[in-house]
């Protein structure tokens, strides 16, 4: 697909702003954590010292505590909200106040083993950071089975997956100041969170800002607290990238070894016997989300297997044109172009057939990939798709969907080459 491989190098090099790559031109118009990593690992593809660029930019941001934060407000633009006055943190770069799925290592892994040489100062130099971010996440955000939480539905990447929606109930907005949402004005309303939605998600961030950010203080303040799939499945599995790094650095890696059977523990711990599936928690009142999600699915890619989420996938597979959507299409909840209530995204796609791939389902990996090439190729770069039709919806011209496509949607070489990390 030569024309689309062209597409999708232009829209990473539009999308560059010198040194970082913003999500979606008008509808993100800043350096988003996770987001980042993806980008990191489309410009491997054709220009590796930039991939490593977006890396090190994104690292630059990082609090002294060691958080990497979820946005980096490199320069003010109007184009979006909430921007960092909302935000309110004291950071050396503008910043939002929380984090988001650490991709990131596994990345880092990823682009070092693609040329060590060449890679071996600048992962020198990042591992420490690296290793601070995994140990905050560690500090602030473990519930007691070891299952990593959220305090803000931004932070899971899942913003209004209806796992949030009854500890978002909870949640009284009577003192949110009135404020103006940007991103109706890129994408249409029926595609975006909810105004009750969006309500919650800036008292959470004006809680954040009146507490200072402060983790201890949160902890006691804060009514979301939500043990969570993507976040936990994804730092399950950079731990292993870091501990593999580390190795090979020949640092002493026996505190994140220790990190690692903590997770796993708390990975298991997510698994809802009553749904049959990996599940979110809520961490103050015990009770589970009921949802089966696209992160449920993510099992694999933390190195987790079970027999009923094969079946789950089947099932999918067969009720929706194009898997996985990001909610179950037999539940109430599901809503095919909502954002996270039943749209399909590409990025989480390929997280979850790389698992696929190096537990050794094949035949279900590659099933992935072709449904998540089909929609590429019928619908263009999007945020995300209608998993019924293959509707494009979303922000447009998407960073992370020109990345995936390059190093893996587009042929099975991308898919090997992920594999062989392990
Ligand atoms: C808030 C940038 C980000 C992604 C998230 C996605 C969406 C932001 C928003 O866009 O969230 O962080 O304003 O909707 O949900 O996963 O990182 O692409």
């Amino acid at each position: 697909m030569p024309c689309l491989d062209t597409r999708a190098r232009q829209i990473l090099r539009q999308n560059d702003r010198g040194g970082y790559t913003v999500p979606s031109d008008r509808l993100y118009p800043y350096q988003w954590n996770w987001d980042s990593a993806f980008a990191a690992i489309g410009f491997a593809e054709f220009d590796l010292d930039r991939a490593w660029t977006e890396i090190k930019t994104l690292l630059s941001g990082q609090w002294d505590n060691g958080m990497v934060p979820h946005i980096l407000f490199h320069q003010q633009d109007d184009g979006y909200f909430p921007g960092p006055d909302i935000w309110g943190c004291n950071a050396r770069i503008p910043s939002s106040g929380i984090s988001q799925p650490p991709v990131l290592t596994t990345v880092v892994r990823k682009i070092w083993e693609q040329d060590p040489e060449r890679g071996a100062p600048t992962l020198e130099r990042i591992y420490p950071q690296l290793v601070n971010w995994h140990r905050w996440f560690i500090s602030w955000r473990l519930d007691d089975a070891g299952a990593v939480c959220i305090t803000h539905p931004w932070e899971a990447g899942r913003d209004n997956a209806p796992d949030w929606d009854d500890a978002l109930g909870e949640i009284s907005t009577d003192s949110v100041n009135g404020y103006e949402r940007r991103d109706t004005n890129v994408v249409d309303a029926g595609m975006r969170p909810t105004k009750f939605d969006y309500d919650r998600y800036i008292w959470l961030v004006e809680l954040g800002r009146r507490h200072g950010w402060d983790q201890t203080a949160l902890i006691d303040a804060s009514p979301f607290r939500m043990a969570d799939p993507t976040m936990t499945f994804i730092l399950l599995r950079a731990n292993c990238d870091l501990v593999a790094i580390g190795r090979a650095l020949g640092h002493d890696i026996a505190e994140i070894e220790e990190w690692a059977s903590c997770l796993e523990a708390g990975a298991n711990s997510l698994w809802n016997p009553d749904l049959e599936a990996f599940d979110s928690r809520n961490v103050h009142s015990g009770a589970w989300s009921g949802c089966l999600s696209n992160a449920s699915f993510l099992c694999w890619y933390g190195g987790i297997d079970r027999p009923r989420m094969h079946e789950h996938f089947d099932r999918l597979t067969k009720r929706v044109a194009y898997i996985i959507p990001s909610h179950d299409p037999d539940s109430s909840r599901f809503d095919r172009q909502r954002y996270w209530r039943g749209p399909v995204w590409p990025m989480m796609n390929t997280l979850i057939a790389i698992g696929l791939e190096e537990s050794g389902y094949t035949a279900s990996a590659e099933i992935l990939r072709r449904s998540t090439a089909r929609l590429i190729e019928r619908s263009g770069f999007s945020e995300y798709y209608d998993p019924e039709d293959g509707t494009p919806a979303g922000g447009v011209n998407f960073t992370w969907t020109a990345a995936i496509w390059l190093s893996w949607a587009s042929s099975r070489t991308g898919r090997e080459q992920w594999a062989r990390l392990n």
